[in-house]
């Protein structure tokens, strides 16, 4: 990897790229993987680059959510693999949930580098290796599931999602968390709950929220769950970015 000094001023920005642009070399995230990330960069800087409050109250509920859940499941594609498989690892641990590798440009070679990466950081139970279900309405390879995994799930955490499986999951009749720095995006504007921030900080937020309520009482948690309004939401990350926008230049 480049050495990047801690004094640029874009150094998160930077090495979130180098762990990317690794990623491809290692075989586990797609070449595309990379436009995937410049995308998220761009939305990432009309953000402000910070967890703002829509983001926070997002993740609050969806930790809520996975802790109420009967059969959650964790989605893992190249991009995740890239920037937080320690952290999917530490997750997926504190909800007793299985990660589940499942892929747009799908390989049964990149399918098993994820996941022996996910293994490596102390994961027990990867899935996806052996798909034995098909995601009904989907005719690409991301519609291969696992049974105990994400097709049995009843919510399913999907981040940085190209789109139509999050459609797909969500007329199954799962909740669908996705994570996606765009607001706009079909998966945003879709999901049971979007959280719009980088994945590089909405994994370690979530973990720890999972953590602080872990000892809540399932109808407690139930209750934070009640009344959360994606639409909402998502108009609040908009205004965001206008108001960071706004407060970028002087008047
Ligand atoms: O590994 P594969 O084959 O499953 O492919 C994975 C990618 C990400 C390449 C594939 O799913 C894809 O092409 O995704 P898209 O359509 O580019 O969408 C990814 C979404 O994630 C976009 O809306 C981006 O803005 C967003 N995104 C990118 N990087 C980040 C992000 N969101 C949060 N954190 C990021 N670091």
């Amino acid at each position: 990897m480049t050495d990047i000094p801690k004094s640029h001023p874009r150094y998160a920005s930077l090495v979130a790229r180098e762990r990317v642009a690794e990623g491809v070399k290692r075989g586990f995230t797609s070449s595309q993987g990379l436009i995937a990330q410049g995308r998220g960069e761009c939305f990432d800087y009309l953000l402000g680059e910070k967890t703002t409050e829509s983001a926070a109250r997002a993740t609050h509920v969806a930790a809520a959510m996975l802790l109420a859940a009967k059969r959650p499941a964790l989605s893992v594609n190249g991009n995740v693999a890239a920037l937080v498989p320690e952290e999917m690892v530490k997750l997926a641990s504190i909800l007793k949930a299985p990660l589940e590798v499942n892929l747009f440009h799908r390989s049964e070679e990149r399918v098993k580098r994820i996941a022996d990466l996910l293994r490596e950081h102390g994961a027990t139970q990867v899935l996806g290796e052996r798909p034995d279900a098909i995601v009904p309405g989907l005719d690409h390879a991301r519609a291969k599931a696992t049974r105990g995994g994400i097709f049995d799930s009843d919510v399913v955490l999907i981040p940085l999602e190209d789109g139509d499986r999050c459609e797909a999951l969500m007329a199954m009749g799962k909740k669908v968390i996705a994570i996606d720095l765009n607001p706009l995006s079909r998966t945003s504007r879709q999901a049971t709950i979007s959280i719009v921030d980088n994945i590089l900080r909405a994994v370690p937020n979530l973990t720890a929220k999972a953590k602080e309520l872990s000892a809540m009482p399932r109808a407690d948690l139930e209750k934070v769950v009640q009344g959360y309004d994606n639409q909402r939401s998502l108009r609040q990350a908009v205004r965001e970015i206008q108001d960071h926008l706004n407060s970028q230049f002087r008047s």
